[in-house]
């Protein structure tokens, strides 16, 4: 397999700028997977990490799951502007940091978001030339039930709260730039890569093209 996360060297004068690139998904749809499989795939990415007023479940890690912080600091956060864009989930707050996306981006790194349909609509409308969105779909309701129960990491009533959801979730499918279904986790991946490679292409996101091909035109 050709490594495209490897560029072809690029003139000195062209530079490459990065985007947000945020995976969707209802509950179970195997997005969190995916993000795993993606960074470790691609070095060129990083994962933005969310602040959340939800309790940390046992096996997460402050600081690199989520920054967890109480309701009442959240709200304090939100008062300050401290988030790119914020929603409540399940009851509970989430958000993504402003801190360093600006400069992430600006610097040519590629940053995934693991955010609901809430947040990806206020990324897109502060962002949207920056942003490329892709919703995750299991293959059937059956499967996505399966998934949520087999996860076993809330109680019955969460998963149920959560299945609930899921119908309400899948509505905002249409939202978003690319669907992919997720009915074999390799190919998800590999197909979610695909699109992380192409639009890391795209013509609008490369800096000093103009000059270089008056420079080639100058040699004609
Ligand atoms: N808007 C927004 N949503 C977020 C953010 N961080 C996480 N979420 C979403 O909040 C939902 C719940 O996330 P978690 O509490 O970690 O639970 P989970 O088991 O990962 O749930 P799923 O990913 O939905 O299966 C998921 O849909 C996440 O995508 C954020 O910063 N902003
Ligand atoms: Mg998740």
């Amino acid at each position: 397999m050709i490594d495209f996360s490897i560029d072809a060297p690029l003139p000195a004068s062209v530079t490459r700028r990065g985007f947000m690139f945020v995976l969707s998904s209802p509950s179970g749809a195997g997005k969190s997977s995916i993000t795993r499989a993606l960074l470790e795939r691609d070095a060129s990415l990083t994962l933005s990490i969310s602040t959340t007023s939800r309790r940390r479940r046992p096996g997460e890690t402050e600081g690199k799951d989520y920054n967890f912080v109480s309701s009442e600091d959240f709200q304090i956060m939100i008062n300050e502007g401290k988030f790119l864009e914020h929603a409540k989930v399940f009851g509970n707050y989430y958000g993504t940091p402003v801190a360093s996306v600006k400069q992430q981006i600006e610097a040519g790194e590629n940053v995934l978001f693991d955010i609901d349909w809430q947040g990806t609509q206020q990324l897109k409308a502060t962002a949207r030339d920056d942003l490329v969105s892709v919703f995750i779909l299991p293959p059937s309701y059956r499967a996505l039930e399966q998934r949520l129960k087999k996860r076993n990491q809330d109680s019955d009533a969460e998963v149920a709260k959560r299945m609930a959801k899921a119908a309400d979730e899948l509505s905002h499918f249409a939202e978003y730039d690319y669907v992919i279904i997720n009915s074999d986790l390799e190919q998800a991946v590999d197909e979610v890569y695909a699109i992380l490679q192409a639009e890391r292409r795209k013509r609008a996101r490369m800096n000093g093209l103009t000059n270089f091909v008056r420079e080639l035109q100058d040699g004609f």
